[in-house]
């Protein structure tokens, strides 16, 4: 009996130490674990031997210490000696200038006099004649990200010997967007439920939280909105404003500012006011109101986000005033404090308009030059709804007076959830660098949004986070890239894609080539992959109504016109595609003249927006030579097949990185390809209704006939309303 006891005993503990070892991926990228490679363990342990840490007292140098001791720990088994004196060679002295005076040399504030309050230098160099590694900032903030960009350093092996790196954000207002509901839905979230943890709050700070803001400041994102833009008025109530209060205390060390989203309405339904109108003196007291209680809780409170006159939400327009009306009203509330209005230019109201894509110009584009100083309009990477591909806004470069911010959505609602694998980074560069002609070639996205291009001070960039309550956070080992591209490219939108791939693999999984080169290969194709399984050639909009779960391009008979899939693709016996040029909706009139004129030929419109566009016959012949309906075809077969070679790729990784992780992702990898299937051959068989042309020879049958996808229900679709 005892024998068994013991036995049992023995068996627990081994099975303990198994999962201990097993990586669940809740470290993320910030896993710090023992370097492998020899000779990088070896230098840096020799050069990062003392450390002098003089950084003030102010909560950021502490949060930003503890990192730095937590990873050389982690990293090095190294706890730095720390004092004032630094042996040459094998001293790292971190600081500003104020705080420590081994700092305090005009070599260091030379360097940083272009680093701002977030900016930092990263230097091997000479201190009173003596070798040493500096990390230097102007303030805590500058510290603590020049510290978790020096981790970065060791954690993706790089020689720290000759160190010279001058780095400083280009964006001011780098924020990440939480969808998250008061009752911990997700709105088109999947990866679990809200981590905000409403109920406990503020009586518990759950230590996830501090989590959270640690892989936010290691990519440099400085602000967090915490609730979704479909507002519930509760949220700036006191009941909710002390366990906010509580969030931006344990953000704060991280340099991360909180905010909220608004309900136009809230005066009415929660402050008893018969009226929410802007113009309104009562009004206009109880927003001022507001705004003080707020800050009497928040001192260092962000500002508001606001969707207004959008898929049913109250804004201005509901008492016949204008969006600027509106985002007035509630910047004067904000600007003694020095708050911030994101007022978003996703608008599509009741009015059904001539084409949903005009919409937000239309509405916006008049407005220019009204908005109060402290208001950003935000705007979507793309006219339509943060489609697997889109081209860019045609608000970029047509609003000169007023400062915009893009919001680029991270959490993936139109791209397989958090079942398929797709790098993000790419589509984010993809409008980032496309050129708006505002001011003559070069006017790029990026340059609208970081100010440089009008001469703008307030600047910004806004993701729409895929985090929830997965051990995991993002659902998928490989959303949790996107997460992360997302930060560095609003740090600064010059990286690539394929650095930010890199940094991350090694960061997240391993430094060895032999799986960093493949995989990363793997991610920087996968967004094409996706654009082609799912809306090749400038389709968009053809998935599941509300759902917005796996194809249905023949649904017709949704609520109103621009709700449906063939309002988008209008399929017909000739062709295919949306005529946006002259003769259709002319919504290539609202770029640039240089855009507009390549958009609308049909010769120079880049493939990639055809169907976007224009109308194309289905015996178009394509620059290929193939026909558009042949070219169709091989664009869905190809994306289908390319998850197989993604399968393979994969496959080939087994014992390079954590057993559970290889398992999840050979998993959902496995997911990725039947649907990947799934969107080839519903979308193939229903373009072939009209098209009435054969599959070309040499590609697989259908597995099922189109009637069989047409009739395919879910129920339980994570992420819509009413989910519960
Ligand atoms: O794409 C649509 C989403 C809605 C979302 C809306 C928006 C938060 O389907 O779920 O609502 O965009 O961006 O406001």
């Amino acid at each position: 009996m005892k024998n068994r006891l013991l036995y049992i005993l023995a068996l627990i503990l081994f099975m303990q130490s198994i999962s201990a070892k097993a990586d669940n991926g809740h470290r993320l990228w910030l896993k710090y674990d023992r370097i492998t490679n020899v000779n990088n363990y070896k230098q840096y342990r020799y050069l990062l031997q003392q450390l002098v840490f003089r950084a003030g007292a102010d909560v950021t140098s502490v949060a930003a210490k503890n990192e730095l001791q937590r990873g050389l720990a982690g990293l090095l088994d190294l706890s730095p000696v720390e004092n004032n004196q630094f042996v040459a060679g094998r001293t790292l002295i971190i600081g500003t200038p104020e705080s420590n005076p081994l700092l305090h040399t005009k070599l260091v504030t030379d360097l940083l006099v272009q680093s701002g309050t977030e900016g930092f230098i990263i230097k091997a160099t000479q201190l009173s004649g003596k070798n040493c590694i500096i990390i230097a900032a102007n303030t805590g903030n500058g510290v603590l990200y020049g510290v978790f960009n020096f981790l970065r350093l060791l954690q993706t092996n790089q020689d720290i010997s000759q160190l010279n790196i001058t780095d400083s954000p280009r964006i001011n207002y780098r924020i990440l967007d939480h969808w998250d509901n008061l009752e911990r839905t997700v709105e088109r979230g999947y990866a679990g439920f809200s981590i905000w943890n409403w109920h406990k709050l503020p009586g518990y700070v759950d230590p996830l939280y501090v989590d959270y803001a640690r892989a936010d400041a290691s990519v440099g994102i400085n602000g967090v909105v915490l609730n979704n833009v479909n507002a519930n008025p509760l949220i700036i109530t006191k009941e909710y404003l002390v366990k906010v209060a509580a969030l931006a205390n344990t953000f704060r060390p991280y340099g991360i500012k909180v905010y909220l989203s608004v309900r136009f309405s809230s005066p009415v339904e929660i402050g008893g006011l018969k009226t929410a109108d802007p113009l309104d003196g009562q009004v206009q007291k109880w927003w001022k109101d507001k705004a003080d209680e707020i800050y009497s809780y928040i001192p260092d409170f962000g500002g508001f986000l606001v969707k207004a006159n959008s898929e049913g939400q109250p804004g201005p327009q509901t008492y016949g005033r204008s969006h600027a009306d509106g985002a007035n009203l509630l910047a004067d509330a904000l600007a003694p404090h020095k708050g911030i209005v994101m007022w978003r230019a996703f608008v599509y109201d009741n009015k059904v308009p001539d084409d949903r894509a005009k919409q937000a110009y239309n509405e916006f584009k008049p407005l220019d030059g009204k908005f109060k100083s402290n208001v950003i309009v935000q705007v979507k990477n793309g006219p339509v709804d943060f489609q697997p591909r889109e081209p860019f806004h045609p608000l970029f470069g047509a609003m000169p007076g007023t400062p915009l911010m893009l919001e680029f959505q991270i959490t993936q609602e139109y791209l397989g959830f958090s079942t398929h694998l797709v790098y993000l980074a790419s589509l984010f560069k993809e409008c980032l660098d496309a050129d708006t002609y505002a001011k003559g070639k070069g006017s790029t996205v990026a340059k609208v949004i970081d100010g440089s291009l009008e001469g703008h001070k307030l600047s910004g960039i806004a993701g729409v986070g895929n985090i929830g309550t997965d051990a995991n956070w993002c659902g998928h080992p490989f959303a949790q890239a996107n997460w992360f591209a997302f930060g560095r490219l609003a740090w600064n939108p010059e990286l690539t894609s394929d650095a930010i791939a890199d940094d991350w693999l090694r960061m997240t999984f391993s430094n060895d080539e032999s799986f960093v080169s493949p995989i990363k290969q793997m991610m920087l194709d996968s967004r094409e992959n996706s654009v082609n399984y799912m809306t090749p050639l400038g389709l968009h909009h053809i998935m599941g109504t509300n759902t917005h779960y796996g194809p249905a391009p023949w649904v017709d008979n949704a609520g109103r016109p621009d709700w449906n899939p063939v309002y988008y693709h209008k399929a017909d016996s000739a062709g295919v595609g949306f005529d946006r040029t002259g003769t259709g909706s002319n919504a290539v009139a609202q770029y640039a003249p240089q855009v507009r004129d390549e958009f609308e030929d049909l010769k120079t419109c880049p493939t990639k927006y055809l169907l976007w566009f224009h109308h194309v016959k289905w015996n178009y012949t394509m620059s290929s030579g193939n026909s558009l309906w042949n070219e169709m075809v091989q664009h869905y077969y190809t994306g289908a097949a390319s998850v197989k070679t993604m399968q393979q790729t994969w496959g080939k990784m087994n014992g390079k990185v954590d057993a559970e992780q290889f398992e999840e992702v050979k998993q959902l990898l496995a997911i990725q390809e039947q649907e990947a299937r799934w969107w080839r051959d519903a979308c193939v068989q229903y373009f072939q209704t009209f098209s009435r042309l054969p599959i070309p020879a040499g590609y697989e049958k259908p597995e099922h006939p189109l009637d069989y996808y047409r009739q395919l229900q879910f129920h339980y679709v994570p992420g819509i309303k009413g989910y519960n």
